[in-house]
């Protein structure tokens, strides 16, 4: 019965994990009519001949055998008997980014020595990419030495479909060669900010820090940026004390103003930063202090952060004016002579 619980929670759970995953189906072209032992030229249309891929215009070259894969056996030539575009439609959600990765070569077997790619995706502009045959070591690249390099290329989706489509420019039958295709969604830098106590009195002050994490396990977030605009009240204290750093951000924390800032800081995949400032408290009550969003160079926006701090008026300690001291030493000295005169008395 156990066994039975544990495998209907399989059946439930996977399911629902591979429709979170975004994948490119064949991404490796290891699927698909055998072109052994050299190539097949994929004449457009062909949906037939690399499994799940389109070969929407031109010609590719379906390879395998004849060069060195980036991964397993089989690569694509975009240029078969002159440029083609291969395309495939992937699920996506709409607003949501994702990055592309995948390996670029050049067919060493004929010229140009650079040859030229163009990658897109629904609703995003296309970019292009460029391989050098002489990048390999020792150059040129050739069969058995084709020098792979991974590429990327970010776009954010804009429906539930998203058509990638790779399109070789290189006006010969030797054109950009892909292969390695993988795709991870981007998911966007958290923010956390805290004061470093609950409440402080007029006046006083406390530390302001901020952690900014990127959670991607594979993806560098770079241009990570956000504003604090502090609420009326609170001012960055003079010095500022600030603490920390953010991998290469540039902060902004000008004593005497209510504003503290980041803007350019690099994350690696799977690593924070955090800095704080100190603020004073100029006036009474609850301070309620959220930061903008948090944007990035790859266009992922992290949620704002809020943190509250309480400032109440510093308790009242009694004083004395002038005549009032001078008062209180007459008292003390009336009772001294009295307390010597009784004690006199009492000895006689
Ligand atoms: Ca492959």
């Amino acid at each position: 019965m156990r066994r039975f619980a544990f495998f209907l929670a399989l059946f439930l759970f996977i399911p629902c994990f591979a429709h979170a995953q975004v994948s490119i189906s064949n991404g490796s072209f290891e699927l698909g009519t055998n072109p052994a032992p050299f190539h097949i030229t994929v004449i457009a249309p062909d949906s037939t001949t690399i499994t799940d891929w389109f070969v929407s215009s031109g010609t590719v070259d379906y390879v395998d055998g004849s060069w060195q894969a980036a991964d397993g056996l089989r690569s694509v030539d975009t240029c078969g008997t002159g440029p083609g575009i291969i395309q495939q439609d992937i699920l996506t959600v709409a607003g949501h980014t994702y990055v592309l990765t995948f390996s670029l070569a050049g067919n060493p077997e004929g010229p140009p020595t650079v040859k030229d790619l163009r990658v897109s995706a629904t609703g995003n502009p296309p970019q292009d990419y460029t391989f050098d045959l002489n990048s390999c070591s020792p150059p040129p690249c050739n069969f058995t030495n084709m020098g792979w390099v991974d590429q990327t290329y970010t776009f954010t989706a804009t429906s539930a479909t998203t058509t990638l489509s790779f399109e070789g420019l290189t006006q010969t039958a030797y054109g950009a060669a892909i292969d390695y295709l993988r795709i991870t969604e981007m998911t966007p830098p958290t923010l956390s900010k805290a004061f470093g106590a609950a409440d402080i009195p007029l006046n006083g002050s406390t530390s302001l820090s901020f952690t900014v994490n990127n959670p991607n396990t594979t993806t560098t977030l770079t241009g990570i940026g956000f504003s604090d605009t502090l609420p009326s009240g609170l001012v960055v204290s003079t010095p500022n004390g600030l603490t920390g750093s953010c991998d290469g951000g540039s902060i902004t924390a000008t004593a005497g103003t209510a504003l503290v800032t980041l803007s350019g800081a690099t994350l690696a995949a799977n690593s924070s930063c955090n800095f704080s400032v100190n603020v004073t408290a100029t006036t009474t009550g609850l301070m309620t202090n959220t930061t903008s969003t948090v944007s990035t160079a790859q266009g992922v926006i992290g949620s704002s952060a809020t943190a509250s701090l309480t400032v109440t008026a510093a308790a009242a300690v009694p004083t004395l004016t002038g005549w009032g001291i001078i008062l209180l030493m007459f008292l003390l000295g009336f009772s001294y002579v009295y307390f010597l005169k009784r004690q006199r008395r009492s000895i006689e």
